[in-house]
């Protein structure tokens, strides 16, 4: 069975200004914000304001909200970059990768030939 959702973690400290982030956009629904280990140059976070531990206990809407505001963000960090691709993973769980528990959506943008870190 999947935990429940902890609103003591990193990203809802975050949320509630308990914690400094580098914030690149934010609308009603979602906040973006720059990684502290990043895996490549402009790898940023996107993640809802709703309190979902991951993609599974999501409600429809909040994803729509989210998978909006990854494609706005990804936009951006490309051209700012001035990158040739674009990098999106999300992980769920410990046993698929996941560190910190409220979703979030890895957004790198990528240049030809430059491979990820770690
Ligand atoms: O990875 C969680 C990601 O969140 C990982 O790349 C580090 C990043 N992280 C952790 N704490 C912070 C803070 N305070 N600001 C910005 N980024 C942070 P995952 O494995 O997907 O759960």
């Amino acid at each position: 069975m999947t935990p429940t959702y902890d609103p003591d973690n990193i990203f809802a400290k975050i949320l509630r200004g308990e914690i400094p982030a580098h914030k690149v956009y934010e609308d009603a629904h979602t906040l973006a914000f720059m990684d502290v280990m990043p895996q490549g140059e402009g790898h940023t976070l996107v993640i809802p304001k709703a309190p979902s531990r991951g993609l599974l206990d999501a409600e429809p809407a909040t994803l729509a909200a989210l998978i909006a505001s990854v494609q706005w963000v990804g936009r951006a960090v490309r051209k700012a970059f001035e990158a040739d691709g674009l990098t999106v993973f999300q992980f769920n769980e410990p046993a698929g990768g996941q560190t910190v528990f409220h979703l979030h959506f890895h957004v790198i943008p990528r240049r030809e030939g430059v491979p990820l870190k770690r």
